[in-house]
């Protein structure tokens, strides 16, 4: 398999999984093969996934100077949300979390590397278990971790003092689309009066929202969650959820901290071309 296919199966596979990942992987792809029916191929890979989509249309013109230029921008984006977030954490705070999000995991790196005194309370993420990546990422770097079945949430989140999340994708209406099961913990979150946050690279807004249009919602092959079903039970497996802005306390974006509907507001002031 050529680099370009091997990344493409990877992502499609979610071997390489997590928006940011995707995105920074499809421009690695298009650095290799840009002509129309490539494009064409990579974006169909993972529906729901607009930071891939804003990163292939700042680079598709000259992948060559562009495509290191939006390596650039995930990179430093990285380190300023992981800045803003970690300013979040305090002594003695419990952290949920729900997935993998290589946002919410460098924003707990850069509270560890601050010396602030946490735990980190996550799920395991059925059925492709992305919480046992988590898991292990934060306890190799030394933070507490407590991992949890899905359906603990509840008794996990009441004891937290806020809930950290990533995004795939954030609509002009001020919703985060992320892994499934985001709203309902953040629904058991707001009982708590946990804080939520959504943690996220600004590319992650979809313009086309504000035209009216839905962010599609990836609905993978019923094999993950049940191999050999019996005949008759119709398995559904939706990858995402949108969750409401009002559930939402900020979104964390190398933009700074603001309120969902803010956000917007700002990524489309800083990135005009995002349209
Ligand atoms: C991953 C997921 C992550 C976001 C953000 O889903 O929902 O929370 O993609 O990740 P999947 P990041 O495993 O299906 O890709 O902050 O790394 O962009």
């Amino acid at each position: 398999m050529g680099n370009f296919e091997r990344i493409c199966s990877d992502i499609k596979s979610v071997k390489i999984q997590g928006a940011e990942n995707v995105a920074i992987a499809g421009i690695k792809a298009l650095m290799i093969k840009s002509d129309a029916a490539s494009i064409k191929k990579l974006l169909s890979l993972r529906p729901t996934e607009p930071a891939l989509r804003n990163a292939v249309r700042f680079a598709r013109k000259d992948p060559k100077n562009l495509g290191p230029i939006a390596l650039k921008h995930f990179e430093v984006s990285k380190k300023k949300l992981a800045d803003y977030g970690a300013e979040k954490i305090e002594d003695g705070m419990n952290v949920f979390t729900h997935c993998h999000s290589s946002s919410v995991v460098a924003i707990l790196k850069k509270a560890k590397e601050q010396g602030k005194k946490f735990e980190v309370y996550n799920t395991e993420t059925r059925p492709l278990f992305q919480g046992r990546k988590t898991a292990k990422e934060l306890s190799s770097m030394g933070i507490r971790v407590t991992h949890v079945v899905d359906s603990a949430a509840r008794i996990a989140l009441k004891d937290c003092d806020m809930f950290l999340f990533g995004a795939d994708a954030i609509t002009s209406e001020g919703k985060v689309v992320n892994k499934i099961g985001t709203e309902m913990f953040a629904e058991v979150a707001e009982k708590y009066d946990t804080d939520v946050y959504s943690c996220t690279d600004s590319w992650k807004y979809d313009p086309q929202t504000v035209f009216g249009k839905k962010e599609p919602i990836e609905i993978r092959d019923a094999g993950e969650v049940w191999p050999a079903a019996p005949k008759g039970v119709r398995v559904l497996n939706l990858a995402f959820e949108r969750v409401k802005p009002e559930l939402i306390t900020a979104v964390i974006s190398e933009l700074g901290v603001h309120p969902p509907t803010v956000f917007v507001q700002e990524v489309r002031r800083v990135y005009p071309w995002i349209e």
